[in-house]
Order: C-alpha cells, then sequence, then structure tokens
C-alpha cells in the first residue's frame, strides 16, 4: 500500500511534466462566432454554420465556406468575436483552400487587425498573414505572429488574387502567445 500512495503523486507530476512541453496551444476562437462583409455565401459548398471555428481543416469541399468570386467585391472580411477580452494573442492562423484546377487561388494579401472596443470600431492593424504560395493544391496557411497583443474582436480582410475569383477558407486559429506562459498557467490547465 505505501507504493500505491506513493505512486500517485509521481503519475500526477510525470503528468504535468509531459503536459508542460507537449501542451496544444491554446485558440481562443475555436467555436466562437464571427461575421462577414460582404456576407459569406453559406447556401454554397453544404455549408453548415459555424465552419470557419470548429476545428475541422481537411483539403476537401466540405470544410469549406467563404466568397463566390463572382458576386462578392473585393477586399472581403470577417471579424471573430472571442466572446471576452483577451490580453495575450499570439498570433493568427487562416486555412485557405486552393484548388488551382478548380479556378480557387490563394489569397493575395491577408491583413490582420484587432479591436478591444466592438465588432465595427477600434481596430488596430497587426499586419499581414503570410503564407508559401507554393503553386500546390493544398491548403495554404496564412501565419500572422506579432503577439502578444490584446483584443476581444479580431478582423481579417482578405483579397483574393484575382478580381472575381473566390476566397475560400475552412478554419481561423487565434492563438494564445506562448511566450507569455508561466508556471502557473500550466498548472491551471490542471485544475
Ligand atoms: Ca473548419
Amino acid at each position: 500500500m505505501r507504493t500505491f500512495w506513493f505512486s500517485i503523486p509521481v503519475a500526477v507530476l510525470a503528468l504535468v511534466v509531459a503536459g508542460g512541453i507537449s501542451a496544444q496551444p491554446v485558440n481562443y476562437a475555436a467555436g466562437m462566432t464571427y461575421t462577414a462583409d460582404p456576407p459569406l455565401r453559406t447556401d454554397w459548398l453544404g455549408d453548415a454554420g459555424g465552419e470557419l471555428t470548429n476545428g475541422v481543416k481537411d483539403w476537401a469541399w466540405d470544410p469549406v465556406t467563404g466568397w463566390d468570386g463572382s458576386v462578392a467585391v473585393n477586399p472581403r472580411s470577417i471579424v471573430i468575436d472571442l466572446a471576452s477580452a483577451k490580453s495575450d494573442i499570439g498570433s493568427v492562423v487562416v486555412t485557405v483552400f486552393v484548388s488551382i484546377s478548380s479556378a480557387v487561388p490563394a489569397q493575395k494579401q491577408i491583413l490582420v487587425s484587432g479591436s478591444s472596443t466592438s465588432a465595427t470600431t477600434g481596430f488596430a492593424d497587426w499586419g499581414e498573414a503570410v503564407t508559401e504560395d507554393t503553386g500546390a493544391e493544398a491548403n495554404y496557411t496564412y501565419t500572422w505572429t506579432g503577439g502578444p497583443v490584446a483584443a476581444r474582436w479580431v478582423k481579417l480582410i482578405l483579397e483574393s488574387e484575382v478580381a472575381g475569383h473566390h476566397s475560400l477558407l475552412s478554419e481561423i486559429e487565434v492563438f494564445k502567445s506562448e511566450g507569455t506562459s508561466a508556471v502557473g498557467d500550466e498548472w491551471m490547465l490542471y485544475q
């Protein structure tokens, strides 16, 4: 029995140490709501709603939503409401569906900004989310890493590569800055 009681704290400690090394980054955008201007074409591609924050980002048509280039003007913007003020946003990652053979190109530019005021005002420019345009039929990952910054609302402004072409996305992630993580934060995950 002495061995049994001794083994519990060792196991817990091992879990905490392993968690500290391999913990998944915190995605503040997971499950959050968003609004788009012009509106996303939700009657298209089987969009069930919430597709940009549901964690599914396979390279396929089903997880995709966005703007139909034949009807949507450039630029195209989307605002995610993180539900509460965050003080430590470290990065923003946008997964863009690209299929050259289906006339769905990469995005020419994706700009990132944030506001602590409202969904429509007070946005400060954070910079550009960039990717490597390989020309491949694949998801392209556009990444901005300028944090930590504070905001509740995060806005993306997209320019399709060619006017009249689609902007199709499968996921938007807003990650907590890992640079501000402390021992206390790791312990909080296990309480
Ligand atoms: Ca998704």
